[in-house]
């Protein structure tokens, strides 16, 4: 039983507006993909989550359920719960942070915080499909390789899904670790737009070139694992003579 506490979620968050039911699927997806659970190992019944988790049953149930919807466990009438072999859940574009992107790169990566505020903002709530007055986390970082300034990247998050998340400095961490770790939130999808553009007199001075100069800017909408909800909006412009947009395509 000390397996399923461990992780990055360690406890449900009653705060947040993510059902106890998904939250309770997500953690155990994670100790599964974590492999903290192996294949065939059995999985607490019900009752024993309920226990753990201070759920009620019919909550560990839902959570249960849905894992086997998704292929992650299988049920044997009178014997449980038990975790199955492993997918093959290779996507074909990874959604990955600058983070895992630029070690990937084999550079390290690294960001100044310029802001970190809450705001509502009626052209962001609209890609985040929120209500106007919706209040969202900003925050806004030059993003850095090898020290060396690669992007502005302004994101936008919607705040009830990650209450306090203003408090984290970006400095060092990942916001996108710190939205798994501290809120249980794991994303299924993202939708990217790229464009060519001239940079702006902010975008010039802290990416370190000329203004007028073309950049590459991204947006990006992200959403939680049901693939429906977006959680980010975020904008970036990077210097097109640091960095390279790479995609692997496959036929069929
Ligand atoms: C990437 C994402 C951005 C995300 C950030 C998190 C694009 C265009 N943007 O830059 O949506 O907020 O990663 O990075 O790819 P972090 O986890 O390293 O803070």
């Amino acid at each position: 039983m000390s397996r399923i506490v461990k992780g990055p979620l360690q406890r449900l968050r009653k705060d947040i507006p993510l059902p106890l039911y998904y939250q309770l699927k997500e953690l155990i997806k994670h100790q599964i993909e974590t492999k903290a659970f192996k294949p065939h190992d059995r999985l607490p019944s019900e009752i024993e989550l309920s226990e753990v988790y201070g759920v009620s049953r019919m909550t560990a149930r839902r959570a249960l359920v849905d894992l086997e919807n998704e292929g992650f466990v299988y049920r044997e009438s009178g014997r449980g719960t038990f975790v199955a072999e492993p997918k093959l859940r290779q996507g074909l574009r990874r959604l990955t942070s600058f983070t895992e992107d630029i070690k990937a790169r084999g550079m390290v990566p690294g960001a100044k915080v310029r802001e970190v505020e809450l705001v509502s903002d009626e052209h962001v709530a609209q890609k985040l499909n929120v209500d106007a007055t919706e209040t969202l986390v900003k925050v806004q970082r030059v993003r850095l390789a090898d020290n060396l300034p690669l992007a502005l990247e302004t994101s936008y998050l919607i705040h009830r899904y990650c209450p306090e998340i203003e408090q984290s400095d970006f400095t060092n961490i990942s916001l996108y670790k710190v939205l798994n770790e501290q809120y249980g939130i794991y994303l299924g999808k993202a939708e990217q737009y790229l464009e060519a553009k001239s940079a702006g007199p902010l975008e010039a001075q802290v990416l370190e070139i000329e203004e007028g100069k073309s950049v590459l800017l991204m947006e990006r909408t992200t959403y939680l694992d049901d693939n429906e909800t977006p959680i980010e909006f975020v904008n970036s412009v990077y210097r097109s003579d640091r960095y390279r947009f790479y995609v692997e395509l496959k036929a069929g």
